[in-house]
């Protein structure tokens, strides 16, 4: 028996709209529970089928919490400033706001047509002047504080962009958003202070429920390096001189055989002999075409040029000749490093590559031979290091600086990766920054009165280096807000990541034009409960929002400074040929396609039933179609419902109905959805064996799997004489009691192994035990990565699963 979703679910999805049922106002605090998707840019391509996995995910969590009677904030926005859409109006002139309009339209149809629980009532745009005219506001908020300001520095430069990209935007020496090889260019530039907060970043990142992957992530980028600052003096041509190297390896200081400045350190003219000038002069130039990438890759070439110069060894006073090369970066540490090339591996490059010598004073801790083919990089204990000999690595770097700083030749030093936030783009389409430029007053930002500062409309979009509202003649012409004289603005916009660092803080006052969010309002929502969304924003968009929580908490608008406190990050979804979906590989499934075929419902069970949700997985069609027969046999379940039947209190329907009530309630917590709709379909296995069931037992079994799928819960809900919303349902609670059961110990075992080990009823039939052995989460563990060829089962108390 077969249900007609097409009527179904626009049925439902009219019922709940009408009823408003997802619009959720302040209740009690303890009571609110605030789920939250990332925002999504809306392409003009529309949604795939990658999207929704998090939204589904979320939408679930967000349905059983409201079952459970929290009030549930669960909105949805638009991420709708950037790029793509000024790109587009570049190629055909059609203005990003009408383009970004049409696509945040089919956006919202195609997320309505998934049944998802949102408070649409809130909905943001963040090119909207409601919107950005806070953004506005939270530029000059960090302005005032001395938190935002405007340097001259090397920069990232995309040619084909042609616009500045933040270190985060450039991280492998290309663009992220095109691609193109990126070059450094002296700007000036906004920038945010977020290295004021690396220690305190660094330091929270252990209070949060996230992915221990993404945590690790943030804490490379911040990038904490505990060393000593040591100096290396000497004269040349008569003048003293003193080159400080940062080290986190002290401990091999006698094994300084050279050291090396980056080309553009201060001192590389006056430590220039005569006869090196000419190949010193090339090389620095050389230096100025290449990226980060290409001067730091491990497989790249060491080249360098020796000074004809040398400084003195602060502790054995021998001279240490003085190179530059361009694997030393200007802008880390102090611009020069020690070379120690016996253990440290661009140093042995670079000695092999220049003739420098080679002196290992660091033995492995086993006494082995030092290997004299490579480096060795790792700790052990010292030699041929005076007086230090025989200490452990870690003793002796404690050892050497306190010699070092008693001498006053070195200093502890703590550096950081991390570099401030540069927030300016030489674009239009992006909140343009509320700072105006006068003659006799200077830098004067835009009174908060006179936001937002709108975005003009008489715009030429060709990208030319300088921002496309410096052409703009009503955008350019102001008044200095403090004397009155003829000003200029300030023509680039920000970064949008500006957009998305403090979002989540105005879905708790939407609409307030007052203040960004009202207080009483933000600390009853924030922070967010449950936040998910790609792993591909491990750094960008999540180390921004809480450093900008951790700003606005210092400017006492927040309470709190962390704005997630668990996170999840899902797998993306491959095409059915198990590559990355795009446009050109000709693999993307759309969403509505699978909606108009299948249904929502099913749509929806199928991406949350094909594997561990932070996993990558192929796309199947075999898979929507085995979600969506196991939906039509809940819909025949309703033939099975008897209101009138006492006789159908069936002992094993119970018992699993409450293991299932447990597993899937447990589960949905866990973000393990998948092995909760295995547990699922082991209850419709059971329903199915009998004649007649007991109702209550089906309307329990609806409501948990109402999250999954919405709308034909609602329906067989209806279909069972319910008049109000299963919406609005409590939650059902298992009675450990009656989930109990007699029981035999299931072997489980994969490619002969045993793998695990399951309690389950006696007499169970092979068909469960067979879901039973999948729905496993130790099972899933080892079937990782693994395609299941066989599974066979053995006399109702092994399984043995084959892969390949
Ligand atoms: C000598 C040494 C010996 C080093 C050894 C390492 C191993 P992190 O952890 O990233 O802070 N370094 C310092 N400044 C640099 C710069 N501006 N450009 C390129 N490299 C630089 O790395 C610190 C190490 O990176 C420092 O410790 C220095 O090399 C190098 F067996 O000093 B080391
Ligand atoms: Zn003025």
């Amino acid at each position: 028996m077969k249900y007609d979703h097409r009527v179904i679910e626009k049925k439902w999805q009219q019922r709940w709209e009408k009823a408003r049922v997802f619009e959720v106002k302040e209740g009690k605090r303890q009571d609110k529970s605030y789920a939250l998707v990332m925002w999504p840019y809306p392409s003009a391509a529309g949604l795939h089928v990658g999207h929704p996995t998090s939204y589904f995910a979320v939408d679930i969590v967000a349905r059983k919490r409201r079952m459970e009677g929290k009030d549930v904030l669960h909105p949805m926005g638009w991420d709708a400033f950037g790029l793509p859409a000024e790109n587009y109006a570049i190629k055909t002139g059609v203005h990003p706001a009408k383009t970004t309009q049409e696509a945040i339209g089919n956006f919202r149809r195609q997320i309505k047509a998934l049944g998802l629980s949102y408070d649409w009532s809130r909905e943001q745009d963040s090119s909207s002047p409601e919107y950005y005219r806070w953004t506005q506001w939270l530029f000059l908020q960090l302005y005032r504080s001395g938190r935002a300001y405007k340097a001259t520095a090397p920069v990232n430069w995309c040619p084909s962009c042609n616009t500045v990209l933040a270190n985060e935007q450039a991280a492998g020496g290309v663009c992220d958003r095109c691609g193109t090889k990126v070059v450094q260019k002296e700007l000036a530039q906004w920038f945010f202070k977020i290295t004021d907060y690396a220690q305190e970043l660094l330091t929270d990142i252990e209070t949060l429920d996230w992915p221990e992957k993404i945590k690790a992530a943030q804490r490379n980028w911040i990038g904490k390096s505990e060393g000593v600052e040591i100096d290396f003096k000497g004269t040349h041509g008569g003048t003293e001189f003193d080159v400080p190297v940062f080290t986190t390896r002290p401990d091999t200081l006698f094994g300084v055989t050279y050291i090396v400045l980056a080309p553009e350190h201060p001192l590389v003219a006056s430590l220039t002999s005569p006869k090196e000038k000419r190949a010193v002069e090339e090389y620095v130039k050389k230096t100025k075409g290449k990226s980060e990438l290409e001067r730091t890759g491990t497989d790249m070439e060491k080249t360098g040029v020796f000074l004809g110069a040398a400084a003195q060894h602060p502790l054995t006073g021998e001279p240490v000749p003085i190179w530059i090369a361009d694997y030393v970066l200007p802008n880390y540490g102090t611009g020069a490093v020690m070379g120690v090339p016996a253990h440290d591996e661009r140093d042995w490059e670079f000695a092999r590559a220049n003739g420098c010598e080679v002196n290992f004073v660091v033995a492995p801790p086993t006494g082995a031979p030092k290997q004299m083919g490579k480096a060795y990089t790792a700790e052990g204990v010292l030699a041929h290091s005076a007086e230090f000999n025989g200490l452990t690595s870690e003793n002796a770097r404690q050892k050497i600086a306190d010699a070092l700083e008693s001498k006053k030749l070195g200093r502890r030093q703590t550096n950081w990766h991390l570099r401030d936030w540069l927030v300016s783009r030489q674009r239009y389409w992006g909140a343009p920054i509320p700072i105006i430029y006068c003659d006799e007053c200077g830098t004067v930002p835009v009174p908060e009165k006179d936001l937002p500062v709108e975005l003009p409309t008489d715009v030429d979009f060709k990208p030319t280096g300088e921002s496309p509202l410096a052409r703009s003649k009503s955008f350019q012409d102001v008044k200095c807000p403090d004397c009155g004289k003829k000003a200029r603005r300030e023509s680039d916009t920000m970064d949008t990541f500006v957009d998305s660092s403090w979002y989540f803080l105005r879905y708790a006052d939407p609409h307030n034009d007052k203040k960004f969010a009202d207080a009483k309002k933000i600390e009853h929502w924030c922070p967010v409960d449950l936040y998910v969304g790609g792993a591909e924003h491990a750094v960008l968009h999540l180390l921004y929002a809480r450093f900008v929580s951790k700003a606005l908490r210092d400017l006492k608008f927040l309470k709190f400074d962390e704005p997630f406190l668990t996170l999840r990050s899902q797998g993306l979804i491959l095409g059915e040929n198990g590559e990355k979906m795009s446009k050109s590989k000709g693999n993307v499934v759309n969403p509505d396609d699978v909606v108009e075929s299948f249904g929502a419902d099913a749509l929806r069970c199928y991406e949350m039933f094909m594997g561990a949700f932070e996993d990558a997985k192929p796309w199947s069609t075999q898979g929507i179609l085995g979600a969506r027969r196991f939906l039509d046999r809940v819909y025949a379940l309703a033939e099975k419902y008897d209101e009138s039947s006492d006789a159908a209190d069936v002992p094993a329907v119970t018992r699993v109905l409450h293991q299932t009530i447990k597993k899937v309630s447990a589960d949905i917590e866990a973000f393990k959805f998948n092995t909760a709709i295995s547990q699922m379909m082991i209850f419709v296995n059971e329903v199915e064996k009998h004649d007649a069931v007991n109702p209550e037992l089906l309307e329990t079994f609806v409501k948990i799997l109402s999250p999954f799928a919405p709308h034909l819960s609602e329906e067989l809900w209806e279909k069972m004489g319910n008049k109000k919303l299963i919406t609005l349902e409590k939650w059902p609670t298992h009675d450990p009691k009656l989930a109990a059961e007699e029981e035999i110990t299931l072997v489980v075992q994969i490619n002969g192994k045993v793998r695990d080990t399951i309690v389950v009823a006696s007499g169970t039939a092979d068909a469960e035990l067979e879901a039973r052995a999948l729905a496993s989460d130790t099972v899933q563990t080892w079937l990782k990565g693994k395609h299941v060829m066989k599974i066979i089962v053995a006399k109702g108390k092994l399984v043995s699963i084959v892969t390949d």
